[in-house]
Order: structure tokens, then sequence, then C-alpha cells
């Protein structure tokens, strides 16, 4: 028999940190995200959760707190699987569940998932814990670790950390430190290093200027590039911006990453220089968006879909010159601007392919090849190599007898080390971005050239139930309510070069809706005209959505 008492969990539970909330929350696209105020109870279970699936899996796993681009009284938990990869989805309705039980069921779902997954209870298993700069991170980190103190798990508290270099200390440490050290100073080392060498000596080059302005959100993205500048010295200066102290109700405030993709708007809190590289992170640093102002002040957005192409050319070079015969496959969603798309299949001919919202969805796709790039438009991405490319690349440069080939090879594998492939990083993908920038002598300008982007536009329509809109095909058709595609599709019909569709966020409590035309205006008419249609359709509240 191998049902426990768990009765010290529930003793906990109720004295500690009661269910206070009646309404039922649901493990979504980054985990559990709510009002601060009503997390503790869900943090506590998580803490139990995650010594759970440590034991199953026999590693360590991570659990950060954020809630990302979320606004500042908000936040979040996403547990990180040993390989550095989000939850595995068929967890996620134990998360689920484990969130959603009375304080007095919770003996018995422990017992139900131990018995079912046959799970060792006896292993002392690691739980790496980080945190973003909310104000609320340090009671909810009590929290969770009094709920892995509870099933006699040990908390590894890693304080405050950006979201991908929490990912990265848990692959570190579950690959026995083959992947790098599962430290700060670890993971500096590891990139700056690989920075520095792909840099060489010059610095400035061609239309390229060494200079890049960084909006670190307020958030643990600006606190953590120092220690970057730091360790960068003179090959690369960051003009660091937005920085406030922790609790002032900044965080994400009119700047950021997601600010700058929603709005196509310069942040505040930026000098605004013309022609001046610059790029932003978000709450937790996972997210990157590069832009510059024009002559006439005009924000110039390249978004994760700008950056992605850069990428993948940038790869497909490196890897001819290696003369290896390579898969190279690039991910995509629904939110990629159709320009991005056609560029990629018709110029630069690597196989596109779309996956739901979400780089859990991404990151799956992108295993499929040997080198997978992927990047959500909101500039939430990153590239993987599979390991046996890995092993094929390091045999090759030991076979090789042309020096050119073995440099070549090298090189890649310096950029293989830039890259953390465990999830998208901000701050990794702006350290590649230079790096390609540098190596091909462009200015923001040259990188914009390659194509137009169609404009488009994002919408946000609140309605009584998201849950009442489906989709299907990677999110790119909506299934209920009946009825709603076909209006959808005949507004688009009216459009020149129009696509649009509408998605339930897995973050926020509303519907999203995106629409592409082929002139400002029209994208602007045409995303206006498909959210009135939602909020008539699908339970609109509160005011209509307006431009
Ligand atoms: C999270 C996810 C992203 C997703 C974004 C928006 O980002 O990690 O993959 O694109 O939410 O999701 P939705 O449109 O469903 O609200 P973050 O940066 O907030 O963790």
């Amino acid at each position: 028999n191998n049902n426990h008492n768990y009765k010290t969990v529930y003793a906990f539970a109720r004295e500690m940190h009661p269910k206070t909330e009646k309404f039922d929350v649901q493990y979504g696209t980054a985990g559990f995200r709510a009002k601060a105020s009503t997390l503790g109870y869900v943090m506590y279970r998580m803490g139990l959760l995650a010594v759970l699936r440590a034991r199953y899996k026999k590693g360590c796993i991570g659990v950060m707190i954020t809630a990302s681009h979320n606004p500042e009284p908000d936040n979040g938990v996403k547990l990180i699987d040993p390989c550095g990869e989000m939850l595995e989805q068929s967890w996620e309705k134990w998360a689920t569940k484990f969130a959603n039980v009375g304080d007095d069921q919770l003996e018995e779902v422990i017992n139900e998932i131990v018995t079912q997954l046959n799970i060792e209870m006896t292993q002392r298993v690691e739980i790496l814990v980080g945190k973003d700069t909310r104000p609320s991170s340090p009671s909810l980190a009590k929290a969770l670790c009094d709920g892995i103190l509870a099933l006699s798990g040990k908390p590894i508290d890693y304080g405050i950390v950006t979201t991908p270099q929490l990912h990265y200390f848990v692959y570190c440490r579950n690959s026995r430190h083959e992947y790098g050290l599962p430290t700060e100073e670890g993971y500096y080392r590891k990139l700056c290093n690989a920075f520095k060498k792909l840099r060489g000596q010059k610095f400035d080059v061609g239309n390229y200027s060494n200079e890049v302005f960084y909006d670190g959100a307020n958030g643990v993205g600006a606190k953590k590039i120092k220690y970057f500048q730091e360790c960068l010295g003179d090959s690369l200066k960051i003009g660091m911006y937005n920085d406030e102290l922790i609790g002032t109700g900044k965080l994400n405030y009119m700047c950021g990453a997601d600010y700058v993709k929603t709005t196509q708007s310069f942040p505040h809190g930026v000098p605004q220089e013309i022609n001046q590289r610059c790029c932003s992170v978000d709450g937790d640093a996972d997210r990157l968006m590069y832009y510059y102002l024009d002559e006439d002040k005009k924000c110039h957005l390249l978004d994760g879909d700008r950056i992605a192409i850069l990428i993948a050319e940038y790869l497909k070079e490196v890897v001819e010159s290696t003369g290896l015969e390579v898969d190279l496959g690039l991910v995509q969603t629904a939110y990629a601007n159709g320009a991005s798309t056609k560029y990629i299949t018709k110029k630069l001919k690597v196989p596109v392919s779309f996956a739901c919202t979400g780089v859990k969805y991404l990151h799956h796709q992108a295993l499929k090849f040997e080198i997978g790039v992927y990047f959500e438009a909101n500039g939430h991405g990153t590239v993987i190599f599979k390991k046996e490319f890995k092993e094929k690349l390091r045999s090759a440069l030991k076979d090789s007898s042309s020096d050119e080939v073995k440099s070549a090879i090298e090189k890649l594998l310096v950029v293989i080390d830039l890259v953390n492939e465990t999830v998208g990083d901000a701050i990794s993908d702006m350290l590649l971005v230079e790096t390609i920038l540098h190596s091909k002598g462009w200015s923001v300008q040259d990188w914009e050239g390659a194509y137009t982007d169609l404009p488009n536009r994002l919408m946000k329509v609140s309605v009584k139930d998201r849950a009442k809109i489906q989709t299907t095909d990677a999110e790119r058709r909506c299934v209920k309510p009946d009825g709603l595609q076909d209006a959808i599709d005949a507004i688009v019909d009216k459009y020149n070069a129009g696509r649009s569709f509408v998605r339930p966020s897995g973050t926020e409590d509303l519907v999203r809706v995106y629409a592409e035309a082929s002139t400002r205006e029209e994208a602007d008419q045409l995303a206006l005209e498909i959210a009135l249609k939602v909020y008539e359709m699908a339970g609109g509240i509160g005011p209509e959505p307006t431009l």
C-alpha cells in the first residue's frame, strides 16, 4: 500500500496558506497568473507539486515566481522541467487540480498522484526557486518554500533572477554542469566569453556602431544587464535605462518589450535619439524587441519575426561555410507578419511551421529540426541545436583537414555557447543580434531593409467568459462561438492583403485580436471591425472597443 499520511501538509495548508479563492484557476500559457494577493495558497501547492515532479523525474525542478509582462500588482508561477524546458503538458492538469481542490482534499490528491504515477517518496530532491522584482514575490516565495518543505524537498533560493536564468540553472544542474555552471557568475561568463570571442578586436564595423540603448522595463532585466556590461567591457556599450527602485509601480509601465510591441511606440524613459539602435526586454527578461526613431520621430519596430529571420539567415550562412548538410527550420505563430513568412519561405528558402501561442508549443515543434529557430512576434524565442548535430560538429572538427572548415565549425560552436537553448532569453538574444549586425557591418536600418512589414494592429476585447472562444489550425481559425469565423472571413475579404484572427489570452482575462492589411488605416479599421464583432458575438463586457 503506497498510501501515506500527509497530515502535516494539510495542517500547514489550513493554518498558513488556506485556499482563499472560490474561483478555479488554470495552469495556462505561462503557468498561473492572477492578482498577487490571491496567489498564496497556489504557491504553497506548487511547492508540493514541484517536489512530486522532481521525484517523478528523478532530477531537480525549477519554480519561477513572475507575471512577466503583466502589470506590477499581478504575479504568477511556472514550473521548469529538468532540461530547462516548460512543465510537460500532461502535468498541467495536475497543476490545475492541485491549485483548485479544497484544503482538506490535499492529502487525497497527493496520494492519488503518488499512486497513479508510482512516485518514490523517499528521494531528497532539490527545487530551484527564482523570482522577479515584484514587491509581492518574496512573500509568495515563502509560501512556495513552505510547500516544498512540507513534502521534505530542499528549496534552493536563487533570489531575484530572470526567468531564462533559472531555466539555465536547472538544466546546468541536471546535465551535471555539462551545459555550464549553475551560478549567476557561470551564466554571465559563458555568454560574455562567447560574445567577446565572436566580436574580436574591432568593435565598430561598416555601418555598425558599438552602442545600443537598453530599456530594462524597470524589472529584473534592468538589474542583470549591469553584470553583463561589467563583463563585456568595451566590446559593447550598453546605454541602460528604466531601472526604477522595486515597488515604485513602474514595472512594465509605459516601457518594456510588450508595451513597445503592442503600442508600436517608443518607450518612456529612453532618450529619443534619432536613428539610435534601441531594445527593450520585458518584466522577467525573456522577450526582446528592437526599434529606432527616424527623422520624423516615427518609431520603427524590429520584432521577433525580424530577429528570427536575422538569426536564421546568419546560421544558414555559417553552416554553409562548414560544408555540412543541415536541416534548419523556423517556427512562428499566427502573429507572425505575413511579409516575414513570405520572406523566409520564398527568399531564405527555410521551411516554416506554425504553432499555437506560447513558447512551449514553439519549442516542441522546433525540436524536429537539427537547428530549430523559433520566435513569437512579441520577441519571445531562441534557437535549439540537436544533440546529435553538436556531436556531428565536434567530430567534423576533428576529422576535417581544411583550416577554413575548422574555423567555421569553431565559430558555430561559439555561437551555440552564446545561445540560451533552454528558453527564450532576451539578453542572450540581444547579444546574438548584436553579434550578427556586427559581423555584417549593418546598421539597424540595413537590417530593416530586407523586407517591409505589412501594417498590423493588436487589440484587446473584454468578454464575460473568454473560454467561449475556441480556435483551431494554430489559432488561425475560430471554431466557437458558431458563426464568428464566417463573420471574420466576410470582414477580412473587404481589405487588401487583409488577415485577422482572434484568440483568448492565456495570461490575461481578455480576447486578443490581430489584424494586418496593406495600409495602416486599413489594418486599424480591420482590427476595429473584428473587435466589435467579437464584442457582439462573444459576450463583450464594459465599453465597446475603440481605436
Ligand atoms: C507569455 C508566454 C508567451 C506568450 C505570451 C502572451 O509570455 O510565455 O509565449 O506569447 O505570454 O500570451 P497570451 O497572448 O496568451 O496572453 P510572458 O512574457 O508574459 O511570459
